[in-house]
């Protein structure tokens, strides 16, 4: 396994720790607003995250050969939508969550206004880095990317997919139904690493490729993220397991059964590394990472 350290893991856990150092970085100076709003930022950072939307988005730029600057800050942008996504899901009006990552939920160590508007904040924060010519000089490359992060967290992404979901906790879905709500809420984010890679390359004949990799991949997270929220440890994953089940709400678990979802995983992960075959050597770091989506623990 070239380049990585013993395994995935600590690979993520490097890549983690240099990440969250550079994501720190982009938050707008404490002196030129509230302190209060920057430390509950800097809060919801510092508990970390695996940090996988950022990790698939710059090995798959590497692969295409972006440069590290344009990347990072592409998924800065990502993982600052993704934190906002989780502090609004874990409010009393959604999820009610006091714990997420291991650590008090923000709401629970601030308040409910305060992590409202840490979310709304990290929200806005996101499409000022990609709108930066920091984040590449070409103008129509950013406005792409500004364009497809807003498609892939939106109404008709994220967030419908999370409206979708709260509406699913008064009705019963089909598996049709919950495969879309899935692809809105959990995929779409998962999407647009993938797809904003082969943007910030400018090569277009990729996108088929790796959109297919990003349905695969999503799908294959959100169901290991069912079968650990059914039998994963609390203590490891850092938040309360089996909500789902406590609601009576469907998930693919419920709807495939245990086994044949595990399976069905394990198919989509095969199918996803079949399509990195192409690029080689290149690709080893991508395909472990793949895998881990369902090896991991938490
Ligand atoms: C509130 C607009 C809005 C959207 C919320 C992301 C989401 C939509 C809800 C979170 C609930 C949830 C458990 C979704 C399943 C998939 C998911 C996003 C899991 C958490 O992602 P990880 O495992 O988290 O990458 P870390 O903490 O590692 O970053």
């Amino acid at each position: 396994m070239k380049n990585i350290p013993e395994n995935v893991e600590n690979y993520l856990g490097t890549f983690s720790k240099k990440f969250d150092k550079n994501l720190v970085k982009l938050l707008p100076k404490s002196q030129q607003f509230s302190s209060k709003l920057f430390d509950a930022m800097y809060y919801v950072i510092r508990v970390g995250g695996k940090r996988l939307r950022p990790v698939f988005l710059m090995e798959i730029s590497e692969i295409l050969g972006v440069a590290k600057t344009y990347s990072f800050r592409t998924a800065a942008s990502i993982e600052f939508i993704h934190c906002y996504s989780l502090v609004h899901d874990d409010l009393p009006a959604m999820d009610d969550d006091d714990l997420r990552r291991g650590s008090p939920t923000c709401h629970k160590k601030y308040d409910d206004a305060t992590a409202i508007l840490v979310g709304d904040a990290f929200q806005s924060l996101a499409f000022e880095i990609l709108a930066d010519e920091k984040t590449h000089p070409n103008p129509e490359i950013r406005c792409s990317l500004i364009n497809e992060l807003a498609k892939s967290s939106g109404s008709a992404g994220m967030v419908g997919g999370q409206m979708l979901d709260l509406e699913a906790e008064k009705k019963k879905l089909n598996l049709e139904e919950i495969l879309n709500l899935q692809r809105l809420k959990t995929g779409e984010l998962f999407r647009f690493s993938c797809l904003a890679s082969c943007i910030l390359s400018d090569k277009s004949d990729e996108i088929p490729i790796f959109m297919d990799f990003a349905s695969k991949l999503g799908l294959a997270f959100q169901i290991k993220d069912d079968l650990l929220d059914v039998e994963g440890d609390e203590k490891e994953i850092g938040k309360k397991t089996k909500k789902d089940l406590g609601r009576g709400k469907e998930t693919l678990i419920s709807l495939l059964g245990k086994n044949n979802a595990k399976k069905k995983s394990e198919d989509l992960i095969f199918d996803a590394i079949k399509l990195l075959k192409p690029y080689g050597k290149k690709a080893e770091k991508l395909i472990d990472l793949t895998n881990f989506i369902i090896s991991r623990k938490k």
